[in-house]
């Protein structure tokens, strides 16, 4: 069972941004990432050496809004990060490597991240955070699948995989979570703590999410509209070819989850 207490509303929120290529995205994510968040709070992006300079927008933020890392429970402010690897490249290791800086380099209490195509509406980053801190959950993660939630983003063909790789998820794993491959999510550093990131694109979020519930964590989903992306390209390909390749590892994790028992 999950023996974590109430986050104290003056622990460091931090949320990553893992980015390649966001270059018309970025500036309105963050600006509306500071808009709505309260202090403290910190945006932490974690740029592959983006082509198109996507990282060189983050240095300019992360000027105007400094973070002492010295000193991070002293930060009663708004700041912004950025982490520039160069020579790396994956979304799995970008986010780990987010949630790597923000808990032991900057000593955040609670840790969110999403997708920086603005398909995650930032303004709803505060009611995932704030599930946390009313103690109403250890993860919470933003879900198209649960009343009030919607994807506009998508098409009927990924929708209708989504349907079918969720429903399969449920009754592989013997659970009630709706959107397995979210990506828009909320967690106390515990949990973090405790689970790694494995897995690539959309994988790893069944696996936190299934291993998280299965160690006792409490688990809330919070419904949001997803959005279609308006600017950049999307990373995963839109043709039924790479829907199939991306569901194929996802009933292959799922596969796995199931027979295995070593959960951590
Ligand atoms: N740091 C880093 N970020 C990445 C990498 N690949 C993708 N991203 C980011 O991961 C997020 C999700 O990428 P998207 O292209 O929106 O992929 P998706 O949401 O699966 O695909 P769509 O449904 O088409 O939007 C975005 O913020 C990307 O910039 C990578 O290799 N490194
Ligand atoms: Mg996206």
């Amino acid at each position: 069972m999950s023996d974590v207490q109430a986050a104290s509303p003056n622990q460091l929120v931090c949320t990553v941004l893992p980015t390649y290529n966001e270059q018309d995205n970025i500036n309105a994510l963050i600006e509306r990432l500071l808009a709505s968040n309260a202090a403290p709070y910190l945006v932490l992006v974690i740029d592959d050496n983006s082509p198109d300079g996507t990282w060189e927008i983050v240095e300019q933020f992360a000027d105007r809004y400094p973070i002492s890392s010295t000193s991070p429970e002293d930060s009663n402010r708004l700041a912004v990060a950025l982490v520039r690897r160069i020579g790396e490249k994956g979304l799995t290791s970008a986010i780990q490597r987010g949630i790597d800086e923000a808990i032991h380099t900057y000593n955040a209490g609670i840790v969110t991240w999403m997708d920086c195509d603005l398909s995650m509406p930032p303004e709803d980053v505060p009611r995932l955070v704030q599930a946390i801190q009313k103690n109403e959950a250890d993860v919470a993660f933003g879900s198209r699948w649960v009343p009030g939630g919607t994807d506009r983003a998508h098409g009927l063909m990924a929708r209708t995989l989504s349907w079918i790789i969720n429903s399969f998820a449920r009754v592989m794993l013997y659970s009630r979570i709706h959107d397995y491959t979210s990506g828009f999510i909320a967690a106390r550093a515990e949990v973090l703590e405790r689970i790694r990131l494995r897995g690539g694109y959309g994988e790893y979020c069944i696996d936190l999410l299934y291993r998280a519930k299965r160690l006792g964590y409490r688990l809330v989903e919070i419904p949001y509209i997803c959005v279609p992306r308006t600017a950049g390209e999307s990373k995963t390909g839109l043709n039924l070819w790479d829907y199939l390749v991306k569901g194929r590892k996802y009933v292959s994790t799922i596969w796995q989850l199931s027979r295995k028992k070593s959960l951590t």
